[in-house]
Formats: C-alpha cells, structure tokens, sequence
C-alpha cells in the first residue's frame, strides 16, 4: 500500500526517525539507481544531520547502467559515500559491509584508544515507500537471522539483525516521503512505481514517458514502436503505437486508454530496457545554473550597496 503523505504523516515519520537516530551509528540511504535524485527525500539531509551515511542505489539491475556509475562518481566527488546494490537478488551487498566499516574506521579507532570494547556498527535503513527496503532487511538477515535479540540498554521494541559479525541493523526502517517538487518528479516516481497509479493520470503519464524516451532512448523507442519522436499531433502517435501493437476496442476503433496503459507497462516492465530517469548531465547543469544565478544576484547586490553609500556621501 501507497502511504498518502499528509502533514501529519510527514511529521510521524519524520519523527520515528529521528528518535531511532539515536540508537545507531550509520544511515544506510536507500534511493533507486534509476532516480538516484527523485527517489530521495527532500529533507533527508536536515533529519539525519550530522549522522555518518552510506548513500545505496538499489534496484541496479533495473538502471542504466552507465548512468549509474556516473552518479556513484557524482556523489563521491561531493564526499558522500555511495554503492550501487541489487537487493532482490543480493547483489553487492558485500560493498554495503565494507562501505560502512570504512566510513566508522576513525570513530573507531577512536573508541578503541578510548579502551572501549569493540562491538557491532549499528545501523538503520531509511528510504521512500517502495524503495527496497524490506527486500535489503531480509537479504542483510538471510544468512545471521538466528541471532536476533534485543540489545541491552537499548529501547526493548527495537530488534536488531545481525549482519555478519560487523554489523547489526534495525528491524524497521525508517519510511519517508517521496518528493513532490515538481510535475516531472512525479512522472519519473509513477513511471518507477513510488507513487500509485491512482494518483497520476495515466495518459499524461505516457505521454511523458514517451518524450523521455524520445529524449534521451531514442533507438530504444525506436526498437520497440518504430519511431524515434513524438508527433507533434499526440494522436497520430497513439494511433501509431495502437495500430502496432493492435490495441483495439469493441468496435474496432483504437483504444487511447489502453495504449496509455501498455505505454506505461512497457517502460516499467523494462520492455525498452534499463532506464535511468535522473541524469549526472542535466543535474551538474542544473548546479552550475543555480551557482551563477546566486552568483549574479550576489554581484548586484554588492553594487546596489555601493551606489546607495556613494548617493550617501554625495548627499553629506
Ligand atoms: N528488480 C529489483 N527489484 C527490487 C529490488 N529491491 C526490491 N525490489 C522490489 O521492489 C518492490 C518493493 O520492495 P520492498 O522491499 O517492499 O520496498 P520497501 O521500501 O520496503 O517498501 P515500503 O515498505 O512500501 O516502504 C518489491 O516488489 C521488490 O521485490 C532490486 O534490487 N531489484
Ligand atoms: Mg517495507
């Protein structure tokens, strides 16, 4: 089930959160490798604060993967710990382990020529709905589940997972909500599957779906409906796909909410292959666009300020 994020519900979550926070060492940040930006939560930053984090990309065998090796750069370079996993199938969880013991390495070593005892890093996974991660609970679990228990001195509700010997993990993730930005966030987490398809209208949906294709996949639209564009008249590419792929109604006339629908179904079910809806590209663009915005604003400010103390002093 979908959670319909209200007020009030953004603030629970927001702050069950918060209070597991306390309890462990690391965030485990799962986002989807194929909207590595979109699938984030718009205030994780300001929630988690300071806490040291591993940024996940689940779902990797679903994004391109080319794009995916560019976002684990990207967030690298801007000093976040990132991997890239397939939960469903356990892959890479290996990097998730090691990722963490490295980020804690120092706290650590710190601990230890404190003389404190060495213990299990203690760790918590937090991410919007559908992101994975019940799916990485239980592959984390699989192998260690015997050993669950309560920790002492810790709430008594609380269970961990041991994780090999390195780790130990909540049993209940943190749930956030998805961002709502903008119209095109939106699409991108419908087109994943974050959001209901209750919320979105389908047509429109598609729609964008084929634009982004167009965009960015055109040999793969190609591929599978014999074009590489979106006509300018939306219906004569409805009609196009519907006559393709035969999608008729009862009087034989094409059926526009059904060639939404398999319009949709196709992108989700990977029958145009792995895509990535967030771009490194677009996104270190956006940056640099913001930057000389500030940048620009900041100047005139400096200048407006000088003029006035220079008006100032012509008038003393
Ligand atoms: N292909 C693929 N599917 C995955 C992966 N991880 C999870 N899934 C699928 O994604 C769907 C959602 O996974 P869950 O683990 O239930 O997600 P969740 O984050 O716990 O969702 P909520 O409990 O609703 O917040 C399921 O159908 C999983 O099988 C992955 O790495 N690859
Ligand atoms: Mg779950």
């Amino acid at each position: 089930m979908t959670i319909q994020w209200f007020p009030g519900h953004m603030a629970k979550a927001r702050r069950q959160v918060s209070e597991n926070l306390k309890l462990v060492d690391i965030i485990f940040e799962l986002v989807d490798a194929r909207l590595p930006l979109s699938s984030r939560n718009p205030m994780i930053d300001e929630v988690i604060n300071q806490k040291p984090r591993l940024l996940i990309l689940n779902k990797q065998d679903m994004a391109d993967e080319t794009e995916t090796r560019r976002w684990i750069a990207y967030f690298e370079e801007r000093g976040h710990r990132a991997v890239a996993i397939n939960s469903f199938e356990g892959k890479g969880l290996q990097s998730v382990n090691k990722a963490a013991q490295e980020i804690l390495k120092e706290k650590w070593e710190r601990m230890k020529a404190k003389g404190m005892k060495p213990r299990a890093i203690r760790a918590m996974i937090v991410g919007i709905p559908n992101v994975g991660k019940s799916t990485l609970i239980n592959r984390l679990a699989k192998k260690n589940l015997a050993k669950t228990g309560n920790t002492p001195g810790v709430t008594k509700a609380q269970q961990w997972i041991k994780v090999g010997k390195e780790i130990e993990l909540l049993d209940t993730p943190g749930i956030l909500w998805p961002k709502f930005e903008d119209q095109e966030i939106g699409y991108k987490l419908a087109l994943t599957g974050a959001i209901k398809d209750t919320i979105t209208n389908m047509e429109d949906l598609a729609v964008y779906g084929l634009r982004f294709l167009a965009l960015h996949y055109p040999e793969r639209m190609e591929e599978r409906y014999k074009i590489d564009s979106v006509n300018e008249d939306l219906v004569v590419t409805f009609d196009h796909i519907g006559q393709l792929r035969r999608v008729f109604g009862q009087g034989g006339e094409i059926d526009y909410d059904q060639v939404a629908l398999l319009i949709v179904r196709d992108i989700r079910d990977q029958n145009l292959g792995k895509l990535t809806f967030d771009f490194v590209d677009e996104q270190v663009e956006k940056e640099r666009l913001e930057e000389l915005i500030a940048q620009e604003n900041e100047e005139r400010r400096q200048k407006n300020l000088l003029m006035k103390q220079q008006k100032q002093q012509d008038t003393n």
